[in-house]
């Protein structure tokens, strides 16, 4: 069975997947994400992943992360609310999960104590589908009782390094994507290995290998603006697969319609964002 359940994702995959808006629709219809990012020196991959997540479609976004962050994000981000962390760094001030469709963390969070325990407060307290990206994959990594308290239905999206943090080494590609299976199936979520054919593996173990993006994705960002996609999908109607291999598709399209015009050197994580609307439009 593990030679049959492996697809490309093409086009007309992700045309079938989209939902168009419904003309009676509101806001409320779209969601309304809570992404927990960013911390000093950070700020910026809060702000990649919050302009991306309202570029997917989100109906309503709060970001919440510590105040020294505050007046840059609602600078930055004015369609988003900001909730405030009073501290310089994060502490045990996470706003109630009631309302909240989807939680998105880890662009730019850091590792200190103080985050540590808010993972573990948030993997505690919320039963929602999280997003689960970076720093707070490293932490899982780290802290491993709290890998099993994800919650099902979930998406975490490591690179290779983060991957090989969470489930060890291995010798080849084979054996990493084996163990990648094995996770997604562990935690009942969608597994997504970035890089050159980003793999996404479900809880039932189907593999779909992506087949947009380019090596002018490989700097500094691009990962935070997929976790804002995946967090916007995932906020909408769309299952964690669907949103995963959407999400993932429609971020390599973004990459390549954005080097297209501009060349895979000077391609930065912010064009990823300016071409979010020209991928919609292609796969819609
Ligand atoms: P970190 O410091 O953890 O990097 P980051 O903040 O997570 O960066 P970012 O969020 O922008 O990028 P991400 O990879 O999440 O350090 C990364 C470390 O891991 C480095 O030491 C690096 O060398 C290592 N590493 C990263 N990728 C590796 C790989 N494939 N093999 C071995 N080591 C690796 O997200 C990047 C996004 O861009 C993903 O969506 C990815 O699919 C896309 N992308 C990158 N390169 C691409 C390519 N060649 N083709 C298509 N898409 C590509
Ligand atoms: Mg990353």
């Amino acid at each position: 069975d593990t030679e049959t359940d492996h697809y490309y994702v093409s086009n007309d995959d992700v045309h079938r997947r989209w939902k168009p808006r419904a003309r009676f629709s509101h806001k409320g219809t779209y969601g309304h994400a809570l992404l927990v990012a960013g911390s000093y020196g950070k700020t910026g991959a809060a702000i990649l992943a919050a302009r991306a997540l309202l570029r997917a479609g989100v109906g309503l976004l709060t970001i919440h992360t510590p105040v020294r962050g505050y007046a840059i994000l609602q600078q930055a981000v004015p369609e988003a609310m900001v909730s405030i962390d009073p501290f310089e760094e994060y502490a045990s001030t996470l706003p109630s999960s009631d309302g909240y469709s989807v939680i998105g963390v880890g662009p730019g969070l850091g590792q200190a104590d103080a985050t540590v325990k808010m993972m573990r407060k948030i993997l505690e307290t919320y039963r929602k589908p999280m997003v689960i990206d970076a720093d707070a994959l490293n932490i899982l990594a780290a802290h491993r009782e709290l890998l099993l308290r994800v919650p099902a239905g979930s998406i975490l999206t490591p690179h290779p390094k983060e991957f090989e943090r969470l489930a060890g080494k291995t010798a080849n590609e084979f054996e990493r994507l084996e163990k990648q299976k094995e996770l997604a199936r562990q935690l009942k979520s969608v597994v997504v290995v970035k890089g050159a054919y980003t793999s996404i593996t479900s809880p039932g173990g189907v593999v779909y290998f992506n087949t947009t993006g380019n090596p002018g994705m490989a700097t500094g960002g691009t990962g935070d603006v997929l976790t804002g996609i995946l967090t916007g999908l995932l906020a909408q109607s769309y299952t964690s697969l669907d949103a995963a291999i959407l999400g993932v598709y429609l971020h390599g399209l973004a990459g390549d319609l954005a080097t297209h015009d501009l060349g895979e050197d000077s391609l930065v994580a912010s064009d990823l964002v300016t071409y979010l609307p020209a991928a919609f439009l292609k796969v819609s």
